[in-house]
């Protein structure tokens, strides 16, 4: 092979090499040593709300056995490691009125030895598991959560931030608002549909931009590291390219899931035109004086642009998309949208419905994001592959999604030249995976729930991952 062709299945040098997880997915230790409950032990403690009534009361209790997953994170040679904040592990109520000292200690001891082991700590300070007794004083629908969860940022700033030196605040404001709020499969499990979660997702955006001038003002002098918030979406793709109406549907589709937070916070401080403009417009046939969507004041919308050090992206799939009509008596998100995502027929499907296999959809979402947004450094903080229940170690096919996923960046990287960062796998281990429980499994290890030890093996991708992460690419044939 020519040294050309070589380098092109190579990643820059420095290239971030990562997993993640999210504490209510892999910690149990539910009420463990002080810990208040979240909104995520509420909810999957009802009857009916789970696949099979499962729960994450114990997971893979790393909350016990982090030594296990710290090996698995040496064996594959990662130099990131993202996980998320117990809010209420640290902070029991959700204010810093009482502190859980266990809860530092944990986390204390999970960033030092990731740092010994020169793993860089990627910590998402909220990941969908709010304090349940935020959640009774209304939680993200209500305003005042914004100076709390600012509280609740300087606090990780403070505690942590001496070592840890990138921070997402918010994973996927979209999936929790519309997920949480508007379909109820998620908790809080809310069905309010298309009011409540454009409510939410507000108060998101300005906790999230407050948070970011808190590390801004206070922090950012002395600690020197980077904010964002974590933001998925699909790519859209004309169902039929040739119909100006499908091309048009795709815009919308984009704006009313990256777009929405991604336009204040990258673009303008204000919503995407079309999600404004939709919005109203249907509010208004609707009966209404004003937008179901927020309006930002002029302060506000100043306050929120310009918020994050990074773009930080969950890719997982991608849709053909085609307009839709959608009757007037209906108020909710999706008849907002106007815009239908549909799977591909020939698009292979994961071990979950929602999961087409669409590598090259990442390619053409990262290219959009580097027009839409001003090129910004990117890094892809989520992306997998799931399986069914009961699983092979040889997930070949999971081998597959990752090997095609990550040549699909390395096009962007080399000939879109896109500016990607670093990327990281979902997830490290099996974990609890929100509705679905343990019926679907995205590790690079297999967790054996049904043995107390929840003993982690390898598969096969994650075998295949460390080769990759040991020659920062694709050249290895000569081996
Ligand atoms: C991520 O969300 C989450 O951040 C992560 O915690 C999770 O484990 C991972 O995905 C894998 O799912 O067909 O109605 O069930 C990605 C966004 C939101 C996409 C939920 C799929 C399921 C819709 N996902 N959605 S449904």
């Amino acid at each position: 092979m020519t040294l050309a062709a070589e380098s092109k299945l190579t990643f820059p040098k420095g290239f971030g090499w990562g997993a993640a997880t999210a504490a209510y997915q892999v910690e149990g230790g539910w009420n463990a040593d002080g810990k208040g409950p979240s909104v995520w032990d509420i909810f999957s403690h009802q009857e009916g709300k789970i696949v099979n009534d499962e729960n994450g009361d114990l997971a893979c209790n790393s909350y016990y056995f982090w030594e296990k997953d710290l090996k698995c994170i040496k064996e594959l040679g990662l130099t990131y490691y993202r996980f998320s904040l117990s809010w209420a592990r640290l902070l029991p109520n959700g204010t810093t009125c009482n502190i859980n000292r266990k809860g530092i200690d944990y986390y204390n001891k999970l960033i030092n030895d990731l740092l010994s082991n020169q793993v860089t700590p990627v910590v998402t300070l909220n990941h969908f598991d709010l304090p349940q007794a935020l959640e009774d004083m209304g939680g993200w629908a209500s305003e005042e959560i914004v100076n709390i969860f600012d509280e609740y940022s300087a606090f990780c700033f403070r505690t942590f931030g001496d070592r840890v030196k990138f921070w997402i605040t918010i994973n996927e404001p979209y999936v929790y608002a519309d997920l949480g709020y508007e379909v109820g499969i998620h908790a809080p499990g809310l069905k309010q549909p298309g009011t409540l979660l454009y409510q939410v997702g507000h108060n998101m955006l300005k906790a999230h931009a407050k948070a970011w001038h808190t590390y801004n003002n206070l922090f950012r002098q002395l600690q020197k590291g980077f904010v964002s918030l974590a933001l998925n979406s699909d790519w859209a793709e004309p169902y039929d390219p040739s119909s100006p109406q499908d091309v048009s549907s795709c815009e919308h589709y984009m704006s009313f899931s990256l777009g929405w937070f991604a336009n204040p916070v990258f673009k303008d401080g204000d919503y995407p035109s079309v999600m404004k403009s939709q919005i109203k417009d249907r509010s208004e046939k609707q009966g209404m004086a004003v937008s179901r969507l927020p309006e930002f004041t002029a302060e506000e919308k100043k306050m929120i642009k310009g918020t994050a050090d990074f773009f930080a992206l969950n890719y997982y799939t991608s849709r053909k998309v085609q307009h839709s009509e959608k009757p007037l008596d209906v108020q909710s998100f999706h008849t907002d949208k106007e815009a239908e995502g549909i799977v591909d027929p020939s698009w292979p499907i994961s071990g979950v419905s929602w999961l087409a296999v669409v590598p090259w959809g990442l390619r053409k979402l990262l290219n959009y994001i580097k027009i839409t947004y001003n090129n910004p450094i990117i890094y892809i903080t989520e992306n997998g592959f799931a399986e069914k229940d009961p699983p092979s170690l040889e997930d070949d096919r999971r081998c597959d999604f990752y090997k095609g996923t990550l040549l699909e960046i390395l096009k962007a990287i080399h000939e879109d030249k896109a500016d990607i960062r670093g990327y990281f796998a979902w997830s490290l281990l099996d974990n609890f995976e929100w509705s679905y429980g343990y019926s679907i499994r995205f590790g690079l290890y297999h967790v054996d729930f049904k043995n107390p030890e929840l003993p982690r093996t390898v598969y096969k991708s994650g075998k295949q991952y460390a080769k990759i992460i040991s020659h920062n690419g694709f050249i290895y044939a000569k081996e």
